[in-house]
């Protein structure tokens, strides 16, 4: 049976297509840079907006038109599986991700959500392995369960520890089943509302002993996923403790877990903390830490996390322009942590938002590629820093000064000459690169 019978597999046509199924700017098998498009780009679907969201807000009902719904939540969950297969192969998606909570229903003990799990993987398993689609990362959900109010590896109470252990445990079991390339870590909850009754430092450290026995059991288990941390500031906590990512760099390096730990970015994270994507993305390459992307926008007139599709050709250039910079995403992806709004409540909106998705990432691919091949960047800060390249710019690169010598120079040469940065020109000089 098919969910979307009106609708053949979605192709590249093209950026004068009239029709709506089809990509006009992503060609899968285009080669950008001497390297296919979707090897650059490695798109990834989301589980938990594509397959669970209903479309309701805190003013309103469920909206979202959605044909899977069976007469038990583990019928429904076994239909969800046919049609988000469905969803990828149309939109020659060749990765996916998921929480635990989104592809099984918990049932009335942590042993049933054990038993459904295992059950939907095996016809996940099925559906792999007959489509060639992989595993980008899955993670557990630790955060949306009352349990988790107080945290999960950060809670102050033991048992919800061990509850959280025990998600973990399975989901790497999970990760090992499905061949996952990376496992995640959000921390839905890790971090606190008022330090008037938080002792930070003992919350972080448990955090830290639970990365550890991740770590460990994946050796154990003889199966070594690429560990991501997601960084967000806030929401739903006031004080999220992986804020971004140099502070979540700042955790990795204190606990010394900088050989199995990367990032995993968001770009409405980013901008919720006060900064770009590209700033986040520039930041994790610094130590060496960009592992994968999760591709969404915010909305500079709103103040949450309202995770739209992206369509904003300037941020998704200079996003790939990072990736480029970086030798490319991989084991990483692009995984489409975006919803529809609440006015895109069709069955055929899922196959439009990822569309425009993806095509806008295409766009920001070639452009970047282009601002690569004609060393647009590089050019400019070249010339920026050239003082740096010659003479006492080149002493101190080089670590041939002290304080002493500089002075002595700076007695000879106290009229300093600065030059304009042009920033406007370049920034005219950008646009072109965009259209
Ligand atoms: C929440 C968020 C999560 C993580 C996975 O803002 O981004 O969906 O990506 O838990
Ligand atoms: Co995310």
């Amino acid at each position: 049976m098919s969910y979307f019978p009106e609708v053949e597999k979605i192709n590249y046509e093209g950026p004068e297509t009239k029709n709506m199924f089809a990509f006009r700017h992503y060609n899968a098998e285009e080669e950008v840079m001497g390297k296919k498009m979707k090897d650059h780009l490695r798109f990834a679907i989301a589980y938990w907006h594509t397959m669970t969201q209903d479309g309701s807000d805190p003013f309103g009902d469920p909206i979202n038109q959605r044909t899977w719904f069976g007469k038990t939540p583990m019928e429904t969950a076994k239909n969800r599986v046919e049609a988000f297969f469905e969803i990828c192969q149309k939109l020659g998606a060749e990765y996916f991700c998921f929480h635990d909570v989104d592809i099984a229903p918990q049932g009335d003990s942590l042993q049933e959500f054990y038993d459904n799990l295992d059950e939907i993987t095996d016809l996940i398993k099925e559906k792999m392995d007959q489509t060639g689609i992989k595993l980008l990362w899955n993670t557990a959900n630790m955060f949306s369960h009352p349990r988790f109010t107080n945290g999960a590896a950060s809670t102050n109470n033991a048992d919800v520890f061990a509850y959280a252990a025990a998600q973990i445990k399975k989901g790497l079991d999970l990760s090992k089943k499905l061949g996952g390339e990376n496992y995640v870590f959000w921390g839905g909850r890790e971090g606190y509302e008022s330090l008037l009754n938080t002792n930070m430092g003992f919350e972080q450290d448990n955090i830290a002993r639970m990365f550890k026995m991740a770590i460990a059991y994946g050796e154990k288990i003889g199966h070594k996923p690429q560990f991501l941390l997601e960084p967000k500031p806030k929401e739903p906590t006031k004080h999220q403790y992986d804020f971004d990512a140099a502070t979540a760099m700042a955790f990795i390096q204190k606990y010394g877990l900088e050989g199995d730990f990367k990032l995993n970015l968001e770009a409405n994270h980013a901008t919720l903390a006060g900064h770009t994507f590209e700033h986040e993305l520039n930041v994790a390459r610094q130590y060496d830490a960009l592992g994968s992307m999760d591709a969404n926008q915010g909305d500079v007139l709103l103040g949450w996390d309202t995770d739209e599709f992206p369509t904003n050709i300037f941020d998704t250039t200079l996003a790939m322009y990072e990736v480029l910079e970086n030798g490319g995403i991989a084991p990483g992806g692009i995984n489409f942590d975006a919803k529809v709004r609440r006015s895109s409540f069709e069955m055929e909106d899922l196959l439009l938002a990822h569309i425009a998705g993806m095509d806008t990432y295409a766009r920001g691919l070639k452009a970047a590629a282009k601002l690569k091949e004609e060393h647009f960047f590089d050019d400019i800060k070249e010339k920026r820093y050239a003082t740096f390249n010659e003479g006492i710019g080149k002493k101190i690169v080089d670590n041939e000064v002290n304080l002493e010598s500089l002075t002595e120079y700076a007695l000879a040469h106290d009229d300093v000459q600065l030059e304009s940065s042009h920033l406007e020109y370049i920034k005219n000089c950008l646009n072109d690169y965009l259209v």
